[in-house]
């Protein structure tokens, strides 16, 4: 049965036949909006442009930038492309404050997405008979049910466990043998700790073979502590709820990138204050246009998100275009003492230092001083002062050396930082500058 998603006549496509696949695509996509979203009309009209104007994928720079303020406008219903009878679900954005993004889909919106994620979990080597333990957010969230219909429509079969109850979890993947798992990468560090702390051996106890991680940033030095700890590959996998949630971007298993699909997204990189396409090989803003979405296609959407394409070819054959792991949000971002620094840069740093456990946090205060709360193994608080002191220490200059910036460490036991079951909030900002 998986056999059927994947299909070479869209994944092996040459460049070539990609390109003129998008075009015929965009040129459609562009058409509707303009017929049917007076938004849209009315900005190509103030750019000075129209969907005729278009001659190729290129052309797509010459067209407004959609963002997140766009969404706001006429909401919620003002950027559907549909009646309201063609539009069977909602999902919104996970925002924590103010009015959520409201995002809409058609019966053959849901479907495409599934598909995606069916083609993505193929390309993973997942099969039919695997057994998903689907532990992100069920609701408003798109993260599980997107992923639930996706696998099911592979055939898998789905357990929607939710996040939380880890004591739970771990019964599930012993009672029903889950070969993979869906979760986000700071809950998976969880889990693998308490794994680890009941004693249960990866390929005894419990026989996951894949980890499907997202919705959050995550280094590379998490990734190869989650696969230590629970004896699994990690695939990486990117989406947004305003493309149709996870999906978008995923690994195959030569890895070095994720695989963004082509024929269902058009790719730009920008420069987020320019708005200009980068280099190649620069870092930039990702920006997305939908190609085939039915209820709420989006033109040239600014995701905020910072990452890099990556344009040799991939080992795994498929043509579509890769992105380098999402470095952060552009506004994830927080500038110390003039530095600028991602959260990404701190774990990468803290996960590669043996001793660290699954859990950080980073303070800001005062008038501009970092503090860094670090878990790390119970062991090291056996009251052997000077072995905690001296991995204090260690991480301390560590993180210098990466940052420039020498922040505060305060090691803490492992488990007693709060754990997020969805999204981790890594940074809180008390600064009063
Ligand atoms: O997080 C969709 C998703 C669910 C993706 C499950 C993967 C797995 P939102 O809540 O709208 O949707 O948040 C989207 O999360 O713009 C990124 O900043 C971040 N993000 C998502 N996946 C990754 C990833 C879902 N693999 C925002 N790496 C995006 C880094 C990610 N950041």
């Amino acid at each position: 049965m998986e056999k059927n998603y994947f299909n070479p006549k869209v994944e092996l496509l040459s460049k070539e036949d990609l390109r003129a696949l998008q075009l015929k695509r965009l040129k459609s996509i562009l058409n509707r909006v303009y017929r049917r979203v007076p938004h849209y009309r009315k900005k190509f009209r103030q750019a000075g442009i129209r969907p005729s104007s278009l001659k190729s994928p290129d052309d797509i720079r010459y067209f407004p930038f959609t963002t997140k303020e766009d969404l706001f406008v006429d909401y919620p219903y003002g950027l559907l492309a549909e009646p309201l009878e063609k539009v069977v679900r909602l999902h919104t954005s996970s925002g924590t404050t103010g009015k959520p993004k409201a995002i809409f889909f058609s019966k053959r919106d849901i479907l495409a997405q599934a598909e995606l994620i069916a083609r993505s979990l193929v390309m993973s080597g997942a099969k039919a008979r695997d057994v998903l333990q689907n532990s992100m957010t069920y609701g408003l969230f798109t993260g599980a049910l997107v992923m639930h219909y996706g696998a099911e429509l592979l055939g898998m079969l789905v357990i929607p466990a939710g996040p939380g109850n880890t004591e739970r979890q771990i019964e599930l993947m012993q009672t029903f043998g889950t070969t993979c798992i869906h979760m986000t990468p700071s809950y998976a560090l969880y889990v693998a700790t308490i794994i680890r702390e009941k004693g249960l051996k990866p390929g005894r106890d419990i026989h996951l073979k894949r980890a499907y991680l997202g919705a959050e940033s995550y280094s590379e030095e998490t990734r190869g502590k989650i696969e230590d700890m629970l004896g699994v590959k990690v695939y990486n996998c990117y989406g947004l709820s305003e493309m149709g949630g996870p999906g978008v971007g995923f690994e195959c298993p030569a890895r070095g990138g994720l695989h963004l699909w082509e024929d269902a997204f058009l790719v730009e990189v920008i420069n987020p204050k320019t708005g200009e396409r980068v280099l190649p090989g620069e870092v930039g803003e990702l920006v997305l246009t939908t190609l085939n979405r039915n209820a709420m296609p989006l033109i040239r959407y600014r995701t905020k998100d910072l990452t890099t394409l990556v344009e040799e070819p991939c080992p795994c054959g498929r043509s579509h275009i890769k992105i380098a792991r999402i470095l952060g949000r552009s506004d994830d971002m927080f500038i110390v003492r003039g530095v600028n620094i991602f959260p990404q840069q701190i774990e990468s740093v803290l996960m590669g230092i043996k001793g660290v456990a699954q859990n950080y946090q980073i303070i800001l205060d005062g008038y501009d001083e970092m503090t860094v709360k670090v878990e790390v193994d119970r062991e090291f608080f056996d009251g052997r002062i000077e072995r905690l002191i001296k991995l204090r220490d260690e991480i301390t200059d560590r993180l210098k050396q990466a940052l420039q910036v020498r922040p505060k460490v305060e090691l803490v036991e492992s488990g007693t930082l709060p754990v997020s079951e969805g999204k981790a909030k890594r940074v809180i900002d008390n600064r009063i500058l």
